[in-house]
């Protein structure tokens, strides 16, 4: 097969409430959807996950826009090929710009899983060796908001049956607003993340601990990796890395030091699907508990996301929470609804949705 042409489609979301992560406060979700034609006049989607500014990562939709229409559409049209892994090694020349490699490979997954006539999700779990399930436990992540605030939303996604909660924090002196989560709430699983906001303190790990956490994501800025390898010694609770995770490499590197026991794969941040798919290895040789991160995404990376979280290497709900958490409208047909607890894959060919422009 091969692609003809390559299409953008800028969309822009409306959240129903600001989200607002130690990085930045979204209000708008401003996305890409890459939109691939094929020889036979069949059609395949990704969706590019950069924000709309260098906060997150240093992609931007506006940088990542020209990177796919100016080198990367070029280096991927009119090649024969047969299999993503193939096309994907066709942008290697190309620097880092991982999320706009990303957008391309899963519209290129999305299009080879839709001419063999299968779920996006059966296709991956062929290639990866292994099995899928149908409906994905899922779970929401909170952002920072009041402290009366944030326990009327524990309870929300508690009565929603969200398999997993995960509360955003900015800096030290928040974790007391946690502290007073965990009493209202002794007995829930909470996971919390830092967003790298956490600065390394006497009394740090002790704290951490009485919390009483799942795991905590990302307690120092990405480049911490002895504070951060020190903490988890100290500390009972298991780190989670997500930012820092860019490469297989480095997720196997950070298992190794001793810097966190849980890895958060964002396949975006990864380049997308044919990398994730080699960290799902990596988990198997390496044995580290591994979980689908999510970017506020719009339907067709949610879709994405939710096929590669259907595979059975994934231990913990992914932050995959239904489009009504964040969008009173998208894109992309249909909307995902959450079912005790629980999203469900598109019965349909590739990634399951189909985007109206
Ligand atoms: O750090 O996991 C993160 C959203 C945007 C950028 C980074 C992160 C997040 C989330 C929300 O935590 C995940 C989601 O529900 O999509
Ligand atoms: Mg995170």
């Amino acid at each position: 097969m091969k692609i003809v042409k390559v299409r953008l489609h800028p969309v822009s979301l409306q959240l129903k409430q600001p989200f607002v992560s130690s990085h930045e406060t979204l209000t708008t979700r401003e996305l890409t959807v890459v939109g691939l034609e094929d020889e036979i006049g069949m059609h395949g989607y990704g969706e590019l996950e950069a924000f709309s500014r260098p906060f997150y990562t240093s992609e931007m939709q506006v940088t990542a826009r020209w990177i796919i229409t100016e080198v990367l559409a070029d280096l991927v049209t009119d090649r024969e090929f047969d299999q993503p892994e193939e096309l994907y090694r066709r942008m290697d020349p190309v620097k880092d710009n991982q999320l706009a490699k990303a957008a391309v490979d899963s519209a290129v997954w999305d299009l080879y899983a839709k001419r063999q006539g299968q779920p996006l999700a059966q296709v991956l779990a062929t290639s990866a060796q292994t099995t899928w399930q149908p409906d994905v436990p899922v779970g929401i992540s909170v952002g920072i908001q009041s402290l009366a605030q944030t326990c009327q939303s524990v309870r929300q996604a508690q009565a929603a049956n969200y398999g997993r909660i995960k509360l955003k924090v900015h800096g030290n002196t928040d974790l007391k607003r946690i502290a007073a989560v965990r009493k209202a709430f002794p007995t829930t699983k909470l996971c919390v993340d830092a967003n790298g906001s956490l600065t390394p303190a006497a009394a740090l790990a002790t704290e951490i601990d009485a919390l009483g956490l799942t795991m905590l994501e990302d307690p120092f800025a990405r480049n911490a990796q002895q504070a951060t390898a020190n903490l988890q010694s100290q500390l009972q609770t298991d780190l989670c890395y997500d930012e820092p995770i860019e490469s297989v490499a480095d997720a196997v590197r950070a298992i190794r030091a001793g810097e966190r026991r849980i890895i958060s794969m964002k396949s975006s941040v990864l380049g997308d699907l044919t990398p994730a798919l080699q960290l799902v290895a990596a988990h198997r040789t390496e044995g580290f508990p591994l979980w689908c991160g999510g970017m506020v995404e719009g339907g067709v990376g949610r879709a994405t996301n939710l096929a590669l979280a259907s595979l059975a290497e994934f231990a913990f709900p992914g932050d995959l929470s239904a489009t009504d958490r964040y969008f009173a409208y998208d894109y992309a047909q249909p909307e995902f609804q959450l079912r005790a607890g629980q999203l469900q894959v598109p019965r349909f060919s590739g990634n399951g949705v189909i985007p109206q422009f």
